[in-house]
C-alpha cells in the first residue's frame, strides 16, 4: 500500500498504520487507506483481528478541515466508520495523543478501544461551528449516555483516558510506552469474538431533565452560536427511540446545515488564523531562540501581577520588583489570592499553588533583575517614567536579556532609545486581566532583532497566549481600532442615541458588552485625573461627578450592589446639557446607523493598519479582536465579518456618513477582493 496508510502483520493481527503528519487528519488518502486496510484484513483468513494506530504525535485529530468546502472525494468518513463497525473481525483503536472529532468517531466505529493514560478523547467540532458528522452524535450517547454526550459534543472539551474508561468510551488503558504491544495483545484476546460490540446496535436512554438542565446551565455560553443547539438536538435524537439510521440521517442534515452556514466558515477561519498568527513573515521558522528560564516583572499592580502569573503557572520563575514594600506585599498577596481562588474551584491542587508561589521572588531591589532572561515593565503609561526604567535596565540586565514593555499605546521605538540595545527591546501588550485574557500583542520595534521577536512569540505559546505581531503605532492593532468605535459612539450620544441603545446593538451583534458598559467596567475616569478641572466631554462631566463606572456604582449606568446596571436619568441630563450647548438637534438613530458608524469605522481602521503594515495580515486583526475584546467568534473577527457583509456595502455605508474610506478597502471593494481569502 502506498500513501499515508500502511499495514503491518503481526502473525494473526493486522496493524493498520496512519502516517499523515502533523496531526493525522483524516483526509481523502487516509480514508481510502483505512478502507483498503480493513478490506485487506477481512480478505485474509490468517488475520483474526485488526488494530488501527497512528504514527507521530497523535491519533487522528479529526477530519481534514482544509478539505471543507472543496469537492468531495470518496469515501466519506461516515462510510469508513460504518465499514469498520461492520467488520466481522474485531477492530481495535490504539489511541495516543488526541483522538478528536472524526478521529474519535473512528474509534467509536471500532469494536474496542485501548489508550495510553495521557491520551485525550473528544469531539471539538462545535468549536468549528459544526457537530460530529460521522456518527459521533449517535454513537457517543449510545455508549456513554446522554449527559456526557451533551458535554462532549455541545461544549467540545476533550476528556481524559481515565474518564473515557469510566464512561465506556475506551475499554482498556495501555502502558504509556507500550501501546502497540498492548493493543496487539488486546486484539489477540478478542480474536474469534462473534458477538462484537457495535455502538450502533446499542440504545441510549432519553434524559429530558439532563437536556433541560444542560441548556439552562450553558445558555450564556451558547448565546448567538448555532452549533451547540444542533449538537444537543442530535444527541436528543439518538435517545428518543428513533432508529440508528434515522439518527444518522438527522445528524447529516444538521451537519450540512452548519457546514453551509457563515458561522462555521467564521469559526474555521479563526482556527487557521490563530495558527497563522504565530508565524512571522520574513523570519525562518527554525531561527535559534534565546533561552528564557527566568523572568523579571517591574510593577506589582494589577497588570504586573497578572503578567507574573502567566509565567509562574508555566513553571518559569519570576522576580517581581516594586518601589515600596506595601505595594509589593499587596501585589504578591493578590497573586496568592487568585491562585487560592482557582484551587478552591478545583482548578489547581494546593501543591500547585505553593509551587507557583515558591517560584515568585518579590523584591524592592532592581538589581535582582540582573540574571533575568526577559524583563517586562508594567508600570503606568508615562513615556518619561518608562524611559527612566529602560535606562536603568540597560545598566543592570545581562547582555542578551530581552527588555519588554507592556505599554498599550506608547512608542516602543522611543522607549528603546533609552537603552544602548534597541535590538533587545520589544513590546508585550497583555490584556487585562492578564492572567485570563488570551491575547498578547507583540510589538515589533524598528530595531527589534528577529530572534527577540521569535523568542517572544514562541514563549507566548508556552504561557498559553495567542500572540499577534503588531507594528509601532498609537494603540497598536486592538486599541487603535477601538478608538474610532468609542469616538463614534460618543458622537451618537450627542445626536440622540442613548448608551443603552448603543450597547444593546453591540450585545445583539454578539459582543460581550457595548462601548459604554466597557467604559464603566474599565473606569470612566481613565485619563481624567491628569486634569480633573477639565470638563470638555460627556465623559469628563461624568468623571467630575464621581461617576467612574462600576467601581463607584455609577458611570454611564447606575449600579446596584450586585452590579446590575439601570439607565441613569442623571446621565441623560448630562448628555442633554452637552447637546444643547453644542446646538445639536436630537434625532432618531437607527440600529443600522450604529453598526455603520461604530463597526464599519473599525473595519476602515483595520484596512489602514494593513496599508501601513502594522499587522502582518487581515486574519491577525481578527485574532486580536476575538481574543482581546470578545468579538463573537461566529462572526470571525472584524475583517472576516466585513468580507461576509460584502466590502462594497461597507464602503457605501462609510461614504453615506462622510467617512474617508481607506484606499485598501476601496480597492478591494472595487475589484471584488476580500481581506481574507
Ligand atoms: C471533524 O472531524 C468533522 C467530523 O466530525 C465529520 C466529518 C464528516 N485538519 O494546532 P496545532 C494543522 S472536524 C487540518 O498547531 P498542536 C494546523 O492547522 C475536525 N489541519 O498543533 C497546524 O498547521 P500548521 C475536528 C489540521 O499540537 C498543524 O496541524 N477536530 C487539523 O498545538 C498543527 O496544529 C478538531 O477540531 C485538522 N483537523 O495541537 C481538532 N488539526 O502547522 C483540531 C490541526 O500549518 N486540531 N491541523 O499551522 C487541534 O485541536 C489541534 O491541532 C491538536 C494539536 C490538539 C490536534
Amino acid at each position: 500500500m502506498t500513501g499515508p496508510i500502511t499495514t503491518e502483520r503481526h502473525d494473526d493481527v493486522l496493524v493498520i498504520i496512519s502516517n499523515n503528519p502533523p496531526v493525522n487528519a483524516l483526509g481523502a488518502a487516509v480514508r481510502q487507506g483505512l478502507e483498503a486496510g480493513i478490506k485487506e484484513g477481512l480478505a485474509d483468513d490468517s488475520i483474526k483481528a485488526m488494530v488501527i494506530r497512528c504514527e507521530g504525535r497523535t491519533f487522528f485529530a479529526g477530519a481534514d478541515i482544509t478539505e471543507f468546502g472543496k469537492p468531495f472525494v470518496e469515501p466519506g468518513l461516515p462510510a469508513v466508520v460504518d465499514q469498520i463497525e461492520a467488520s466481522t473481525k474485531p477492530v481495535i483503536a490504539a489511541i495516543h495523543g488526541t483522538a478528536l472529532g472524526g478521529g474519535c468517531e473512528v474509534t467509536l466505529g471500532c469494536h474496542y478501544r485501548i489508550a495510553v493514560p495521557s491520551a485525550k478523547i473528544g469531539t471539538p467540532e462545535v468549536k468549528l461551528g459544526l457537530l460530529p458528522g460521522a456518527g459521533g452524535t449517535q454513537r457517543i450517547p449510545r455508549i456513554a449516555g446522554v449527559p456526557l454526550a451533551l458535554e462532549m459534543t455541545a461544549k467540545g472539551d476533550p476528556i481524559s483516558a481515565k474518564k473515557a474508561l469510566e464512561a465506556g468510551l475506551i475499554d482498556k488503558i495501555a502502558g504509556e510506552d507500550s501501546l502497540i504491544e498492548d493493543a496487539i495483545a488486546f486484539a489477540r484476546e478478542k480474536a474469534g469474538t462473534t458477538d462484537l460490540p457495535r455502538a450502533s446496535k446499542k440504545t441510549a436512554q432519553a434524559d429530558p431533565e439532563a437536556v433541560a438542565a444542560f441548556k439552562k446551565e450553558n445558555a450564556r455560553k451558547f448565546r448567538g452560536f448555532d452549533a451547540p443547539a444542533a449538537n444537543i438536538a442530535c444527541v436528543e435524537k439518538a435517545s428518543d427511540g428513533s432508529s440508528f439510521e434515522n439518527g444518522i440521517a438527522f445528524e447529516r442534515q444538521e451537519f450540512m446545515k452548519l457546514m453551509m452556514g457563515t458561522q462555521s466558515a467564521a469559526q474555521r477561519h479563526i482556527f487557521f488564523a490563530e495558527r497563522q498568527a504565530a508565524k512571522i513573515d520574513g523570519i525562518a521558522s527554525d531561527i535559534a531562540l534565546r533561552p528564557i528560564n527566568k523572568v523579571g516583572v517591574i510593577g506589582a499592580g494589577t497588570m504586573g501581577g497578572g503578567i507574573s502569573m502567566n509565567f509562574l503557572s508555566a513553571g518559569i520563575p519570576v522576580t517581581i520588583v516594586e518601589m515600596a514594600q506595601e505595594a509589593l506585599d499587596r501585589g504578591a498577596g493578590v497573586i496568592r489570592k487568585n491562585y487560592e481562588a482557582s484551587a478552591a474551584k478545583g482548578r489547581l491542587k494546593p501543591e500547585q499553588v505553593e509551587a507557583a508561589m515558591g517560584a515568585l521572588t518579590p523584591t524592592l531591589d532592581f538589581s535582582a533583575l540582573a540574571d533575568c532572561d526577559l524583563i517586562i515593565e508594567a508600570v503606568y503609561e508615562n513615556m518619561d517614567v518608562k524611559k527612566e526604567i529602560f535606562a536603568k535596565l540597560d545598566s543592570i540586565c545581562k547582555p542578551g536579556a530581552i527588555l519588554a514593555s507592556n505599554t498599550s499605546y506608547l512608542d516602543v521605538d522611543e522607549i528603546a532609545t533609552a537603552t544602548q540595545r534597541p535590538q533587545d527591546v520589544v513590546g508585550m501588550h497583555f490584556f487585562s486581566p492578564a492572567n485570563v485574557m488570551k491575547l498578547l500583542e507583540v510589538v515589533r520595534g524598528a530595531k527589534t532583532a528577529d530572534d527577540v521577536l521569535a523568542t517572544v512569540m514562541a514563549l507566548s505559546k508556552k504561557i498559553k497566549k495567542v500572540a499577534v505581531v503588531a507594528g509601532v503605532c498609537d494603540g497598536f492593532i486592538g486599541n487603535r481600532m477601538l478608538k474610532p468605535r468609542q469616538v463614534e459612539a460618543m458622537k451618537l450620544l450627542m445626536e440622540g442615541a442613548t448608551p443603552e441603545q448603543i450597547d444593546k446593538v453591540h450585545v445583539a451583534f454578539g459582543m460581550p458588552m457595548g462601548p459604554f458598559q466597557m467604559s464603566d467596567l474599565a473606569g470612566v475616569d481613565i485619563g481624567w485625573h491628569r486634569d480633573p478641572n477639565r470638563i470638555e466631554s460627556i465623559r469628563d462631566a461624568l468623571a467630575a461627578e464621581g461617576r467612574w463606572g462600576q467601581k463607584t456604582q455609577k458611570g454611564f449606568y447606575d449600579y446596584d450592589e450586585k452590579r446590575n446596571p439601570t439607565p441613569s436619568p442623571r446621565v441623560a441630563e448630562i448628555i442633554e446639557n452637552f447637546r444643547s450647548k453644542s446646538n445639536l438637534q436630537k434625532r432618531e438613530i437607527s440600529d443600522e446607523e450604529i453598526i455603520e458608524k461604530t463597526l464599519y469605522t473599525m473595519v476602515n481602521e483595520g484596512a489602514l493598519i494593513l496599508e501601513e503594515k502594522m499587522a502582518q495580515r487581515a486574519s491577525d486583526i481578527d485574532v486580536v479582536w476575538i481574543y482581546g475584546y470578545g468579538w463573537p467568534v461566529y462572526r470571525g473577527g472584524p475583517m472576516f465579518w466585513a468580507d461576509t457583509e460584502g466590502l462594497p456595502k461597507i464602503v457605501a455605508g462609510l461614504e453615506k456618513h462622510g467617512f474617508k474610506v481607506a484606499e485598501l478597502l476601496k480597492s478591494k471593494a472595487e475589484s471584488g477582493g476580500k481581506f481574507n481569502r
